[in-house]
């Protein structure tokens, strides 16, 4: 367990995603055992000298959310311009106490060189901490990624099937190296996780 931070180097980053209270017990969208993974991830934070913490951030008007569109539940899919698109419970909304991070994860928050705040366009949701659900709108953590030096990132938070997977993926898709650490992840659903750790397997993203 946590044997791999040993080689950790100085071209190594972490990318901390959405550890935040909506996705934890209690919260809106709730991630089983996602409060659990906080002290682990303070922990894997200590080693690395990048660390990047990803915010989902919407406004109430937000594409994704079940209560905009008339007589749809959560948890079924619409098709929208750039795609299919999964509906939600409201959640981490601009300035709530949901948005807010978790207690528990505030060490690895304050070693943070920065927060990727994403989601905030009503139009379009983002999984990614790299680019938006259409795939084309970048939040720019590609370039201060490379500008920080690293060539290779660890992806940890919450969840392991939408936003850890998706950053997961961009990530690969920018040219850097890039390592999932399941133990510090928690996913919504076992059918989507499966769909991750498949597409991981496509696209050379380790799992550790
Ligand atoms: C997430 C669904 C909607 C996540 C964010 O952080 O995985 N999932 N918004
Ligand atoms: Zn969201």
């Amino acid at each position: 367990m946590l044997t791999f931070l040993q080689d950790v180097t100085e071209r190594d980053a972490l990318i901390v995603v959405d550890p935040q209270n909506d996705f934890c017990e209690g919260g809106a969208l709730a991630v089983q055992g996602g409060a659990s993974i906080m002290p682990l991830i303070n922990e894997i934070a200590a080693r690395f000298k990048t660390v990047v913490v990803s915010q989902d951030w919407h406004t109430p008007d937000q594409i994704s959310f079940a209560s905009n569109h008339e007589g749809a539940a959560p948890f079924t899919q619409i098709e929208v311009e750039y795609g299919p698109q999964m509906l939600w419970p409201d959640h981490c909304v601009q300035g709530s106490s949901g948005a807010d991070f978790h207690a528990d994860v505030a060490p690895a928050v304050q070693r943070a060189a920065a927060i990727i705040r994403k989601g905030a366009n009503p139009a379009v949701d983002s999984y990614s901490a790299f680019f938006e659900n259409d795939h084309k709108t970048s939040t720019g953590l590609s370039g201060l990624l490379r500008g920080l030096g690293a060539e290779r990132v660890f992806v940890c938070g919450l969840a392991y099937d939408y936003c850890v997977r998706f950053t997961a993926e961009d990530a690969v898709r920018e040219g850097f190296a890039a390592v999932v650490i399941e133990e510090a992840t928690r996913a919504i659903a076992e059918d989507t996780a499966q769909a991750a750790r498949d597409s991981f397997a496509a696209l050379g993203v380790v799992r550790l």
